[in-house]
């Protein structure tokens, strides 16, 4: 009887040092596997401070490439200032003319359903430059002034589709900078 209480005694003991080793190591392993907030700023993390935006920085924009990283963050609420200072493109080499972002006149959406048009921003001239902070997206033309409704990267392109860029030709050159 004794031997058999001493031997429940010690099964009971390895269960509860078993329970307590499986729920330390979950425990482990869950802080192990959550996101951490710091990895995630690190990650996103702006190339340039909007504390550097005060001054103007220029990007260079080629119209055979698809949405292109300014490497500039913008937080929601903020004003920018997008001017082309130089450079031309075209949408379609050697049917379309060049222009200096503001585009040639065509507009999809004008013509057909915007929802029937491959361009990112159907309301604006298809040769135009276009851009977009988050999924906030807007026209620039030859410039303009627009507030982020979102916070993230401000990427710039040609308000061309994806499929359509092989036969673009040209670059602009664009200065952003960012009311306080
Ligand atoms: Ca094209």
């Amino acid at each position: 009887m004794r031997t058999y209480l001493k031997t429940l005694v010690a099964v009971i003991g390895l269960v509860v040092a078993v329970l307590g080793l499986l729920t330390a190591w979950i425990q482990f392993t869950k802080e192990s596997l959550s996101p951490v907030p710091v990895v995630v700023v690190i990650t996103s993390a702006p190339q340039q401070s909007i504390n550097q935006l005060t001054n103007n920085i220029e990007v260079e924009i080629d119209s055979t490439q698809g949405w292109q990283s300014t490497g500039i963050y913008v937080e929601q609420g903020k004003t920018l200032i997008l001017e082309v200072i130089s450079g031309n493109w075209t949408n379609w080499k050697g049917q379309v003319p060049y222009s200096g972002g503001e585009g040639t006149g065509y507009i999809c959406g004008e013509q057909v359903s915007p929802s029937q048009c491959v361009e990112p921003l159907p309301n604006f001239a298809s040769d135009s430059l276009v851009g977009q902070i988050g999924g906030f997206k807007f026209g620039v033309g030859k410039g303009n002034t627009i507030t982020a409704e979102q916070s993230g990267e401000l990427f710039l392109r040609i308000n061309d589709d994806d499929s359509g860029l092989f036969d673009n030709d040209g670059k602009l050159r664009v200065r952003i900078s960012i009311q306080n």
